[in-house]
């Protein structure tokens, strides 16, 4: 199993001076697109391996001097050392090329980038001979729900990352709205913001609440201060199906099944575009009290660190790991939890911290 330590990051300092290699970040680039091209595939299992190799090169402590350097490191099957090898001599590596020229991927990758459309849709699209949002648009017999309306109508704003500065004015305007309908509540950032990232494709947010029950009324409520405010333009409520008794799952994929919103917010400020707002994908979930450590560190990512921690669970400590629970298979019992550092100590790993789970 991947050692969930050689996710642990480097400081900045350390990182501007590697990554002033440029095949390095042509290396990156070259293992996430193959990657997303097996997953546009369906082949999430081969695809996972290019990520974690792209993980563990994104977290090495030192400064790389040549490619050649990468041969002794974990994660590295013989798929992608060939990779490196072909990326190191000639500069490039000829399947990435490919890749990037094939109609397929590149439609995928256009289509998939439509909030609300996932593989599946992007490769019905695809097989109908669809290559353009105007033919997607201007298709009779395609009729988009709701979710994919809204990604079409706001596509250019959320598809432009989301800088830490904007996420700070979101939090602002989400905790406002939270305190107003319920005074003991308290909201904070997770996702990607918490683990320090500049930018980020939404804001997520995790909503405390102190009393059982509360974090069933109050999504609801903060969705109607929003609408009231006329800052919401999109709005998927997904209430709450969650029970105290189920044991984790063992699908990844699956979500979790707190009350959560996804949302779109209009965010005021200046933009490059003359107007006076922006479109921002906003997520907010909201867990009962005695399971909010489990869904803050699940909620806080990133999506590999969550796979791993829960493979290292499993197959190290034979407990089950969700975004609900840790649940241990030789007592039969869940494992209470208040804060994250509680879940570590339970796995029996030293804490780590929100900056380290960047795989
Ligand atoms: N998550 C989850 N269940 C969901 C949605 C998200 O467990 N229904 C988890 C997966 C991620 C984290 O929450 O680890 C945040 O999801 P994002 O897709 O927003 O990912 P990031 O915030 O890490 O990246 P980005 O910068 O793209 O927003
Ligand atoms: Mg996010």
């Amino acid at each position: 199993p991947v050692e969930i330590r050689h996710y642990i990051q480097v400081s900045a300092l350390e990182k501007l001076i590697w990554q002033r290699l440029p095949l390095f970040h042509y290396l990156l680039d070259a293992l996430e697109v193959l990657a997303e091209n097996l997953e546009f595939c369906g082949n999430q299992g081969p695809s996972l391996a290019f990520r974690r190799a792209a993980s563990v090169l994104k977290s090495l402590p030192e400064a790389l001097r040549c490619l050649e350097e990468t041969q002794h490191l974990p994660c590295l099957g013989e798929h992608c050392r060939a990779i490196i090898e072909e990326i190191s001599e000639c500069g490039s590596c000829s399947r990435v090329e490919e890749i990037l020229n094939d109609e397929r991927y590149r439609t995928m990758k256009l289509f998939s980038s439509v909030f609300g459309v996932g593989p599946k849709t992007a490769e019905n699209w695809f097989c109908r001979g669809l290559r353009t949002f105007e033919q997607v648009l201007n298709e009779p017999s395609i009729r988009l729900n709701r979710m994919q309306t809204a990604g079409f109508l706001f596509y250019e704003d959320i598809s432009k990352p989301v800088s830490r500065t904007e996420a700070s004015a979101l939090k602002i305007i989400v905790e406002e709205a939270v305190i107003c309908v319920n005074p003991s509540a308290t909201v904070s950032i997770t996702g990607g913001f918490r683990r320090g990232k500049e930018f980020g494709h939404d804001v997520d947010f995790i909503i405390k609440t102190p009393e059982a029950g509360q974090e069933d009324t109050i999504l609801p409520a903060v969705i109607e201060r929003f609408k009231s405010q006329s800052i919401l333009l999109y709005s998927d409520l997904q209430e709450s199906t969650f029970d105290l008794r189920q044991l984790p799952t063992h699908r990844f994929e699956a979500m979790d099944h707190f009350s959560k919103c996804f949302l779109i917010l209009k965010l005021k400020g200046e933009q490059e575009t003359g107007r006076d707002w922006r479109a921002v994908r906003v997520d907010l979930v909201a867990p009962p009290l005695e399971r909010y450590a489990y869904a803050l560190l699940g909620w806080s990512g990133s999506t590999l660190f969550e796979r791993d921690l829960r493979r290292f669970a499993r197959l190290e400590r034979g407990k089950l790991l969700d975004n609900h629970v840790l649940y241990d298979k030789a007592t039969n019992t869940f494992l209470p939890a208040n804060t994250e550092e509680d879940i570590f100590a339970h796995l029996g790993l030293e804490y780590i911290e929100p900056w380290q789970r960047n795989a």
